[in-house]
C-alpha cells in the first residue's frame, strides 16, 4: 500500500548487530564504531558494562535498558536453538511470507549476522557464502533476497565479497547492499571506516 518494494531485516536471535565501543576515536578527530573480541569473552552483562563505558552514552540496538531486563529470560528461550533449530525457524518464517510478498512484489533482503560470527553462543546463520546459499535453497524465489552489507561479510576476511556480490546479483537475489568499509586492527578486531579502500580493508572498487 505505501510502495515499499524491498524489506531488510535480520534473523539475530535476542541481539541485533554487536560493537564494543560506539565511540571509537580515530587519528583525524572523528568517531567511529569498533568491535573488540576481548570485550565479548565474558558474559553478556560484562558485555554491556564495557560498551556501557566506551560508548559516551550511546546504546546498541536490542540492549535497550526495558530489553536488557529481559535477557535472562531470552537466553533461557533460546538455550537448545542451535543453528540447525533456528534454520527451521527462518524456513517458517519463508514459507509463510513469500507467497504474499511474490503477490504484492515485495522482496524480503536478509541482512547478513554481525559481526558474522557465534556470540554469547547464540546461533548464527547468515556468516557467509556457504550460510546464504543454504537460506536461498529454503524457499526458491527471487523475492527471497539478501541485503548485502559489504562491512558485515567483510569483518570476516575469509568471506570473498566481491565474488558474494557477482554470484547473488546474477542469480537476482540481491535486491540491496550496504556498500560500507571496515578496517582491521589486527587479532579479528576491527572498526568501521570512511568508504574508499584507503581509509579500510576492503576492495571498495572492486565492491562498486
Ligand atoms: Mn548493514
Amino acid at each position: 500500500a505505501y510502495g515499499i518494494k524491498v524489506i531488510c531485516y535480520n534473523f539475530m536471535p535476542i541481539f541485533d548487530w554487536v560493537r564494543t565501543d560506539l565511540h571509537y576515536p580515530l587519528p583525524d578527530g572523528s568517531t567511529d564504531m569498533a568491535f573488540q573480541h576481548k570485550y565479548v569473552e565474558g558474559s553478556p552483562e560484562e558485555i554491556i558494562k564495557s560498551v556501557e563505558k566506551n560508548s559516551n552514552g550511546y546504546v546498541l540496538p536490542g540492549w535497550e535498558p526495558e530489553r536488557l531486563a529481559e535477557v535472562k529470560r531470552l537466553f533461557e528461550a533460546y538455550k537448545d536453538v542451535d543453528e540447525k533449530k533456528l534454520r527451521e525457524n527462518l524456513k517458517y518464517f519463508l514459507d509463510a511470507i513469500i507467497p504474499t510478498c511474490e503477490k504484492y512484489d515485495v522482496r524480503m533482503a536478509m541482512h547478513p549476522d554481525d559481526p558474522p560470527m557465534p556470540l554469547f553462543g547464540l546461533p548464527r546463520i547468515y556468516k557467509n557464502r556457504e550460510d546464504m546459499i543454504k537460506i536461498e535453497q529454503m524457499h526458491e524465489s527471487k523475492y527471497n533476497g539478501f541485503t548485502i552489507c559489504t562491512g558485515s561479510l567483510g569483518e570476516n576476511p575469509k568471506n570473498d565479497v566481491p565474488a558474494i556480490i557477482r554470484e547473488f546479483v546474477k542469480k537476482d537475489r540481491a535486491p540491496f547492499i550496504h556498500a560500507r568499509n571496515i578496517k582491521f586492527m589486527g587479532n579479528g578486531d576491527f572498526h568501521e571506516s570512511a568508504h574508499l579502500s584507503s581509509e579500510g580493508s576492503l576492495d571498495m572498487y572492486e565492491i562498486m
